[in-house]
């Protein structure tokens, strides 16, 4: 089977790719990606000598070379996570989103429906090659905001409020317009915000981990109760995989494990755990780029606490709550979250901890610009 894996080199896309070798020992991969700011290669430079993988430099929103991936391979299966992903970065530029989100989302359908389709029913509708399919990656921010209550199901109707959440619902409904109008074999994910490895450091998570490390403040939006429902990266892996394979045509499944936070809890428990860890192994402390030396020669971590928490502007129009409830992934197709979110906090806080060159390498380019920019009035 050949997948055409869009957005491969960002956070998920790539976390899906090592996953997908791992556990689908015939799968070709085709890895397009244009390699925005979040597209790094280095991530995937060990799956890229694999000769089940290969990579195409390529904006969705081209035309030309969006069919030249589909005539030079035999695709079978699209996922596409390739979008603009930070709600932040959307509020400072809309269009963008819209083009990508949106636009280069109809540009993919189109060109698959070219190449997947070998002509016209009695009804005018197109006959489609057995065996296709394309999913789209959503979000579950396109249902809005929650208060203090309730859960989106796949029935909660779209309620975008940024620019970001509103162009992935734009391009949800354009997939849905081309499963009902052209009976394309599609498929819809929302999943809840994910964490991990090779999570780019612009979003809350990875943020905090590598301003505490550099001995930095830590930003916290408003007063810090807003709630977002965590899941980890491998789990929303597992959970397209089962969507692409086994999911019903047409069908939208929410992907979430139940695990809601206030954002303040999060930052106060990446704080403790960072501590903890550096108490427990001091060569840990090697990592900080503020060492100074203790009166017993160690590198001092006294002031690894709360107090490095600022609480700065809020986001504009920035959603309450997100809760998803998976009780449709989880009855029909038996997807459970297998990660708890204690486990998976510590995991990920070791993999930046043991993977700093990483972390140089995504933040040697504009993110420092961005940075300045994004928070210096905050
Ligand atoms: P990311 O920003 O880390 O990665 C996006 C990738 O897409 C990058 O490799 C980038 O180079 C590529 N890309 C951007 N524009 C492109 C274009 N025009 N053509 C080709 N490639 C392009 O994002 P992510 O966090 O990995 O999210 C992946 C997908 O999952 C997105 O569609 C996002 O909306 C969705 N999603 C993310 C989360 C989350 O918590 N991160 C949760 C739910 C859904
Ligand atoms: O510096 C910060 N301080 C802060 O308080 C940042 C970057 C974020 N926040 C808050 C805003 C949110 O309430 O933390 C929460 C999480 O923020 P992000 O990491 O930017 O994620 P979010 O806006 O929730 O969106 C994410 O989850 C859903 C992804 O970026 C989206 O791509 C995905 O669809």
């Amino acid at each position: 089977m050949t997948y055409l894996i869009t957005g491969g080199a960002g956070f998920i896309g790539s976390n899906f790719v090592k996953y997908m070798l791992a556990t689908h020992p015939d799968a070709k991969l085709i890895v397009y990606d244009a390699l925005t700011y979040a597209g790094n290669l280095g991530t995937l430079a060990e799956e890229l000598k694999n000769p089940r993988v290969t990579f195409v430099k390529g904006d969705i929103c081209d035309r030309d070379m969006t069919e030249k991936v589909f005539s030079d391979y035999e695709i079978e299966y699209v996922v596409n996570f390739a979008a603009e992903s930070h709600v932040d970065r959307s509020i400072e530029n809309p269009q963008l989103f819209l083009q990508v989100n949106v636009l280069g989302t109809q540009n993919l359908l189109d060109t698959a429906k070219k190449y997947w389709t070998t002509g016209k029913d009695e009804n005018n509708y197109p006959i489609w090659r057995e065996g296709v399919k394309y999913l789209q990656v959503s979000t579950d921010e396109v249902y809005g905001s929650l208060g203090e209550e309730g859960f989106f199901t796949e029935t909660t109707p779209l309620d975008p409020r940024s620019p970001y959440s509103a162009a992935k619902a734009g391009g949800d409904l354009i997939v849905r317009a081309y499963g009902e109008t052209y009976r394309m074999p599609v498929n819809i994910t929302r999943c809840s915000n994910n964490y991990g490895p090779y999570h780019f450091p612009e979003k809350l998570i990875p943020l905090i981990i590598r301003n505490i490390l550099a001995g930095k403040q830590l930003p916290v939006y408003g007063d810090g109760s807003n709630v977002r429902d965590w899941l980890y990266v491998e789990d929303h892996c597992k959970a397209i995989d089962a969507v692409l394979h086994r999911g019903r045509l047409d069908e939208v499944y929410n992907i979430g494990g139940h695990n809601e936070e206030k954002n303040i809890e999060i930052v106060r428990l990446v704080i403790k755990t960072i501590r903890e860890i550096m108490e427990k192994e001091p060569k840990y402390r090697e990592v900080l780029k503020k060492k100074e030396i203790t009166a017993d020669g160690t590198i001092d971590i006294s002031w690894i606490n709360d107090d490095l928490i600022s609480f700065v502007k809020d986001r504009q129009g920035h959603d309450q709550r997100y809760a998803i409830d998976p009780t449709k992934i989880s009855e029909e197709l038996g997807w459970l979250p297998e990660t708890t979110f204690d486990e998976g906090i510590v995991k990920t806080i070791y993999w930046y901890l043991d993977n700093q060159q990483w972390v140089e390498e995504v933040t040697s380019g504009d993110y420092m610009k961005y940075y300045e920019q994004m928070y210096h009035n905050r």
